[in-house]
């Protein structure tokens, strides 16, 4: 496999230029665990792939987790040998970004697939449709840079009427958004998938769990991908859940992200990228007779009228008053980890100037050695 046909463009060797005269490699991360990170190196006829650790240099400079290599990211790798681990010594920057936030308490994001084309949202016409979790799988992805597909799976238990009213509702949702009707067990859809499916060119599948992202990608795949199956290998029964997500290349073209099934999938946003999402709604706003309206039981709130004359999809109000609560607890979230965090820094530093050890191992790191 080349450079090009794992996802390498001009704005990538641009980038890596500088890492190249230090005699370092490109290499696209496929898997992360805690430990280490799996990488694909291009080579000749195949592809090669290794393990990799992240240098400590790179550690200390990302702001936060989502500034981490992530599956899907390029990176600038020294090979080791036998003796030898091999490193990541840089990250390039990132076309693109899908994420959400953490799940928990958290209000750090989590990186679901780096430098992605497109990302596949896979729900179905019965018990999964839900489309107010499409609305946020939107707004996350309209913020990654990548393209929206979504796939009404399972096609083959519903009625056609059934799976095209979803995908209609699906669609009018968000113009952005192309939606395809699928069945993965009867190979229905899998045709058009393999267009977006070009040389270089990654997608990153993610829904619910038991929807059918595996499935999928073993279709795609041509046979069945090593590690998903109907039937747990170790426990011999039940199906296989996916728990890591992984980066598999598609004989013929392009590259997959599989994903384990989200329960949440939460906003990871700012104020503005809300309030643009909702900018129909806050156009409404704007004639509530207060200016602090709370757009609950305010006297002439006009959402609410909206709602009641019919113009205003009540679900959709529902959405907008949570996901203002959403924000702010974010935002709480944050400044309490801003706080905790400097008071940390705080009392390390004050620590490190008493410890000579850990003086002299804090600018081994920043030299980035490992
Ligand atoms: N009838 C029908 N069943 C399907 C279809 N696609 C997948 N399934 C079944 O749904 C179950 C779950 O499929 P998976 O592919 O493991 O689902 P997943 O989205 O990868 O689930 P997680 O890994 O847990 O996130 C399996 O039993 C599949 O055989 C489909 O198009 N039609
Ligand atoms: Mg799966
Ligand atoms: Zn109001």
């Amino acid at each position: 496999m080349t450079l090009k046909e794992l996802g390498w463009t001009p704005e990538f060797a641009t980038a890596f230029a500088p890492y190249r005269a230090k005699g370092w490699v490109p290499a696209r991360l496929i898997r992360e665990s805690p430990i280490n990170f799996g990488a694909f190196l291009a080579g000749s006829d195949d592809i090669e792939e290794i393990d990799v650790i992240l240098c400590g240099r790179v550690w200390h400079a990302a702001a936060c987790d989502a500034d981490l290599p992530a599956v899907g990211d390029w990176v600038a790798v020294e090979l080791g040998d036998e003796n030898t681990d091999s490193v990541i010594r840089a990250t390039l920057p990132r076309k693109s970004c899908f994420s959400r936030k953490m799940p928990g308490n958290s209000s750090q994001a989590q990186v679901i697939g780096a430098n992605i084309d497109y990302v596949a949202v896979v729900t179905d016409a019965g018990p999964d449709f839900n489309l107010r979790r499409m609305e946020r799988y939107f707004m996350l992805i309209e913020r990654s840079g990548a393209k929206a597909i979504v796939l009404v799976n399972k096609s083959d238990l519903f009625t056609k009427e059934q799976n095209q009213n979803a995908a209609d509702e699906i669609a009018a949702l968000w113009s952005g958004a192309t939606v395809h009707i699928t069945s993965a067990v009867k190979g229905e859809g899998l045709k058009t998938l393999k267009k977006y499916l070009k040389k270089g060119v990654t997608m990153c599948i993610v829904g619910s769990s038991g929807v059918g992202k595996s499935t999928l990608v073993n279709q795609l795949y041509g046979e069945e991908w090593q590690w998903t199956g109907e039937v747990n290998e170790a426990t011999g029964k039940g199906r296989h859940t996916t728990t890591s997500r992984e980066l598999v290349p598609i004989p013929g073209g392009g590259l997959l992200i599989d994903n384990p099934g989200m329960r949440e999938i939460q906003m990871w946003t700012d104020e503005t990228t809300l309030r643009e999402s909702f900018s129909d709604v806050e156009a409404i706003a704007a004639a509530c007779k207060y200016s602090d309206c709370s757009h609950r039981n305010d006297a002439g709130c006009a959402i609410r009228s909206a709602v009641e004359s019919g113009t205003l999809d009540p679900a959709r109000h529902v959405s907008f008053l949570n996901l203002e609560n959403e924000i702010a607890a974010l935002k709480k979230r944050a400044e309490k980890r801003q706080m905790a965090v400097e008071r940390w820094a705080k009392r390390n530093r004050r620590v490190k100037a008493r410890n000579l050890n850990d003086r002299i191992q804090l600018e081994r790191d920043e030299r980035g050695d490992v």
